[in-house]
């Protein structure tokens, strides 16, 4: 199973950093919403969901955190530390956010709005669902 992290240009100056994101030049979507979660209490493990059709970015943009990523035959950890990093998540991936420091600030730059019926949210129902897509998750895979 492939990553893929994007690392986005930082455009610093004696006055600090600055990254800007921009659909279709630094996130490879359409970008409909974006959310972010802080103050997330230690131990919590957030997620523990899959998406049929939204990709999103998720990038750690203070403190940090770790997302395990699971597509119904391998799993990986990546950590997220860097405000200039962003993890793609791609559909058909189940995901766990977690190990979150207590100053972390998560952002999520999501292709789609809010729809609750593109969660799965039970993980016997993701690996029914993600077998029929098996091929393409392997093949489509993540690099980093
Ligand atoms: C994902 C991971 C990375 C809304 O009302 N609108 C929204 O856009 C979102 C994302 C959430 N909510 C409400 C629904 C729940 O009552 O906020 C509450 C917490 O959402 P949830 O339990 O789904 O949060 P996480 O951290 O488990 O998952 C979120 C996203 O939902 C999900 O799409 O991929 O972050």
């Amino acid at each position: 199973m492939q990553v893929i992290k994007y690392v986005f240009q930082p455009h610093g100056d004696e006055r600090g950093q600055l990254v800007a994101l921009e659909e279709f030049k630094d996130i490879p979507f359409k970008i409909k919403r974006v959310y972010y979660m802080y103050d997330t209490a230690e131990g919590v493990i957030r997620g523990y969901h899959a998406h049929k059709s939204l990709e999103q970015i998720l990038v750690c943009i203070h403190g940090s955190c770790k997302i395990r990523l699971d597509n119904g035959v391998e799993k990986k950890i990546v950590p997220l530390e860097k405000p200039y990093e962003g993890l793609y998540v791609a559909n058909n991936m189940w995901r766990e956010m977690y190990d979150f420091s207590v100053d972390a600030v998560l952002m999520v730059l999501a292709s789609e709005i809010y729809d609750e019926t593109d969660y799965i949210r039970n993980y016997d129902e993701f690996l029914k669902f993600t077998k029929n897509f098996s091929d393409t998750v392997a093949a489509q895979g993540i690099i980093l």
